[in-house]
């Protein structure tokens, strides 16, 4: 039976666990949020997984230099990467590690698909690779002899290895590029693929030498190969919706709706993940969504900098939603972005404590005031066109445009006020163009925080509840309607959102 309509599947990568998490991480892990709850404000059911990728060289190196095994160094990190994503609120259905069980099963068995579609052949190799990409190089795509994303000179390595006939599939995955003009996301990344799969694919190496390392999945029917980390790590997507473990609930989540990533990683998920399902028989993820790099203060972040941007000294001093709230508003998803204090701080000033903040403030203690604190009788308004923008724009990964549409809207309430002057008009006893202005407003801020809870999520009830709604489930066909506030109910007043900054 084919995947329904109404089911949603999207991963993160799986992240390397050689070190902390950090800002870049949390950033990928927000944007997919953000598409997993719109996706449930859809009325969808949503299997939204993210997760560690544990083996290879790189890890086996750091957990040598920190004196400790591998199995005790990857249990450390990855709890490290598991308490983060608790913390940014994100709402995923699995965390998936490649060490486990689960897994090691779904590797194998897509292994022994492509062998048996005559895909893995063994030969002796020699080539430059780079332990941090994980990564075999030719001279010409080095940038003067040194790995072009982590400025470092690669290893020689020369042994004997499994390949895959990566090569085959250059026709049948430009085929299916054309047949899929959205499969890579945004267009200038699928170009940048399409370029690649013009020069032709090559076969890659998919296994590593025990001798040389051993922290790997082991290659079925060989004891002395473990497979190559890209090859184990791609199949997590397969592993976490069942494959090799649960039929039903394979059918029932896979293909994925998108996978989301860095524009570093875009080739292994838009090249060499597809040739393998296609080697193994299986359907292949409807959307590669791939985003630019954060930089901070304009350059790269990196740990010889000392510019890394920690998550949590972020949270700590702006609160989660801020910071949810500013990487997808400031920074245009898809291209590269600077993350700056600065901006931020403005951001909350602005944007959040001013415009916002101030709005539901204003208005609950005015209706306080005027009304005896309970929504005023119901007035006949509008219905929004903005949403269905909004709509176009969230699934279309355009963040910062459907944040600013909601931000046109906070701000053309904010000038209602200003214009019609409740207190004014209370004066003068129009209280019926009070209570009309009022619930214009009341009603505005129920729209306005559900369309924000895929970015805000405690904002969005915190607002919420201050109309009146406890333990609402948002839906976005709720956004079409006017009126769903009900005269009569009592507003529950409560500090400011957004209070003002302490040094
Ligand atoms: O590549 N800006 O893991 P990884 C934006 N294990 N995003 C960033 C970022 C930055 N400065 N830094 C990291 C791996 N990211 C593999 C993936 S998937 C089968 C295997 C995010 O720990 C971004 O999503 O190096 C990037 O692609 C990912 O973290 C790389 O994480």
């Amino acid at each position: 039976m084919p995947k329904r309509d109404d089911h949603y599947y999207l991963t993160t990568p799986i992240y390397y666990v050689n070190d902390v998490a950090h800002v870049g991480h949390a950033y990928t892990s927000i944007a997919s949020d953000i598409m997993a709850r719109f996706q449930r404000l859809l009325g969808k059911q949503v299997h939204f997984v993210t997760g560690t990728d544990e083996h290879g060289q790189k890890i086996a190196r750091a957990a040598e230099a920190r004196g400790v095994g591998p199995q005790t160094f990857v249990d450390e990190i990855s709890e490290g990467f598991r308490e983060l994503n608790k913390k940014l609120n994100t709402s995923t259905t699995d965390f998936i590690r490649t060490t486990e069980p689960r897994h090691l099963k779904a590797a194998q068995k897509i292994w022994e698909a492509a062998n048996a579609a005559g895909d893995i052949y063994k030969k002796s190799y020699e080539g430059l690779y780079c332990v941090s990409c994980e990564q075999f190089y030719i001279e010409k795509d080095l940038n003067d002899g040194v790995c072009p994303i982590h400025l470092k000179a690669p290893e020689l390595l020369q042994e004997e290895n499994y390949f895959f006939k990566l090569s085959k599939y250059t026709e049948p995955l430009k085929k299916y590029f054309d047949a899929h003009p959205d499969f890579v996301y945004p267009q200038n990344r699928q170009k940048e693929m399409r370029q690649i799969l013009e020069e032709g694919l090559d076969d890659i190496s998919i296994s590593r030498s025990v001798e040389k390392l051993s922290w790997g999945i082991p290659v079925p029917g060989d004891d002395t190969q473990v497979m190559y980390v890209w090859f184990d790590a791609l199949t997590n997507y397969i592993t976490a919706a069942g494959y090799a473990d649960d039929e039903k609930f394979f059918d029932t989540w896979w293909p994925a709706d998108a996978h989301v990533m860095g524009k570093e990683i875009n080739r292994f998920h838009s090249l060499l993940w597809p040739a393998m399902l296609l080697s193994a028989g299986l359907p292949l993820p409807k959307q590669i969504v791939v985003h630019g790099w954060l930089t901070a203060d304009g350059q790269k972040m990196s740990k010889s900098i000392g510019n890394v941007i920690k998550p949590y000294d972020v949270i700590e001093k702006y609160g989660l939603d801020t910071f949810r709230y500013f990487l997808f508003r400031e920074l245009p998803f898809g291209s590269d972005g600077d993350f700056s204090f600065a901006k931020l701080e403005q951001r909350y000033r602005s944007d959040l404590g001013n415009d916002l903040g101030n709005l539901v403030m204003r208005t609950v203690a005015m209706t306080q005031k005027f009304c005896a604190g309970v929504v005023p009788s119901e007035t006949s308004g509008d219905h929004e066109e903005i949403w269905d923008r909004y709509r176009a724009h969230m699934e279309r990964w355009e963040f910062q445009s459907a944040l600013e549409l909601v931000w046109e809207y906070v701000r053309g309430l904010n000038q209602l006020i200003d214009h019609e002057k409740p207190w004014a008009a209370e004066k003068e006893g129009r209280h019926s163009d009070v209570e009309k202005t009022l619930y214009t407003i009341l009603e505005g801020l129920r729209h306005i925080a559900i369309a924000l809870q895929p970015f805000m999520p405690e904002t969005a009830d915190k607002i919420l509840a201050q109309l009146g709604f406890e333990y609402f489930n948002p839906q976005f066909d709720t956004l079409q309607e006017w009126g769903l506030l009900k005269s009569g109910v009592p507003l529950i007043a409560a500090p400011p959102l957004f209070p003002p900054l302490t040094e």
